[in-house]
């Protein structure tokens, strides 16, 4: 079922253009590391500074705890769209919203639950019990692979393996949110060589987000030399990609990655799931010492992350939101 309603024309959704990627690139072009083995910690890094972006398999998560949560959010997002309302508050900026994005006029062919999931409960008021449940057990095992990563990425940068993951998990007052997207398909066709705008591009403003989707396409990514690539979805792998914190973090070693998602265009709907991990408001995003060579000089201003989100919100979606932040 379309949980969404059509706009008669094209141009009631702005930014439909969504131009088409590069599919032959594609394979070749995102880095995959294996979480369990022993090098992981250095393909993680050689990944977050070529690409921004890799795809993580063995990462000890059981099918089955992904897989709950896509029947429960698909049976929720096939509700009438009054209950859905209801049931988790008009996203402002958390809750349920359906095709805008933020507040600032950004739209997209989606719908979506917006929740934050710091100290293990899920903060919405009256979600389904079976889908509250089946989002705390995915949001448990999620964070370890964000932690895990974290760690790995520490690991790889030569710092202390515990100093980015403590800055978000466990982290008192940390600041974790998981977002379920619902791309229903698209009968719309974009004019010209392009999609359907699912989700416009974008950076994420958190230190890391680690994304699991369904087998429906549409996730692309924006490689160093300009070009776009799709990422062939795999249910069975995480997709973890560099937020803005962790570029300002290692002073621009790592950058954070573009990323969009194009509208399904055949009769499946795209379900991802993503968890941005981000600290305490008071926590300051500088790059970390360790990582900074004799005499290097800091690429951006001082800020903490409250300061950083706060501005974030004023943003439109595809804004260079570090802009404001860097120096010289
Ligand atoms: C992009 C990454 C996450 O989805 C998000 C988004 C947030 C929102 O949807 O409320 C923002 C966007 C995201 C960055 C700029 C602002 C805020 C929408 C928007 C236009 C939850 C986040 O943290 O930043």
């Amino acid at each position: 079922m379309v949980a969404i309603t059509v706009p008669s024309s094209i141009e009631q959704i702005p930014l439909m253009r969504c131009p088409k990627a590069n599919v032959d690139q594609a394979a070749a072009a995102i880095p995959c590391v294996d979480l369990s083995v022993p090098g992981a910690a250095s393909a993680v890094a050689d990944a977050c500074r070529s690409v921004g972006f890799f795809r993580a398999t063995n990462h000890g998560v059981p099918a089955g705890v992904a897989e709950a949560l896509e029947s429960r959010a698909m049976a929720f997002f096939a509700l009438p769209a009054q209950d859905k309302v209801d049931m988790s508050g008009a996203a402002r900026p958390l809750g349920y919203g359906s095709k805008t994005i933020g507040s600032n006029g950004d739209v997209g062919w989606l719908e979506y639950l917006l929740l934050s999931v710091s100290s293990n409960s899920v903060k919405v008021s009256s979600l389904p019990p079976p889908l509250r449940a089946a989002l705390e057990e995915y949001t448990a095992a999620v964070r370890e692979v964000g932690g895990r990563v974290l760690e790995l990425i520490a690991e790889g940068l030569g710092v202390d393996r515990a100093l980015l993951r403590s800055m978000v998990v466990g982290r008192e007052g940390g600041d974790e949110l998981v977002r379920v997207n619902h791309y229903p398909p698209c009968p719309l066709r974009a004019p010209g060589d392009c999609g359907v705008t699912g989700f416009g591009e974008h950076t994420d403003p958190q230190i890391i987000s680690v994304l699991r989707s369904n087998c429906t396409a549409g996730l692309q990514i924006k490689l160093r030399d300009g070009r776009w690539v799709p990422v062939p979805p795999d249910p069975e792998s995480f997709f973890v990609n560099v937020g803005d914190s962790l570029q300002v973090l290692t002073n621009g070693r790592f950058r954070s990655v573009k990323h969009r998602v194009v509208a399904p265009e055949g009769a499946q709907s795209r379900l991802s799931v993503i968890y941005f991990g981000g600290t305490a408001a008071s926590q300051r995003i500088a790059p970390l010492p360790q990582v900074m060579r004799d005499g290097e000089q800091s690429q951006y201003r001082e800020f903490t992350w409250g300061e950083y989100k706060r501005a974030a919100y004023k943003t439109r979606l595809g804004d260079h939101r570090l802009g404001p932040f860097e120096l010289r």
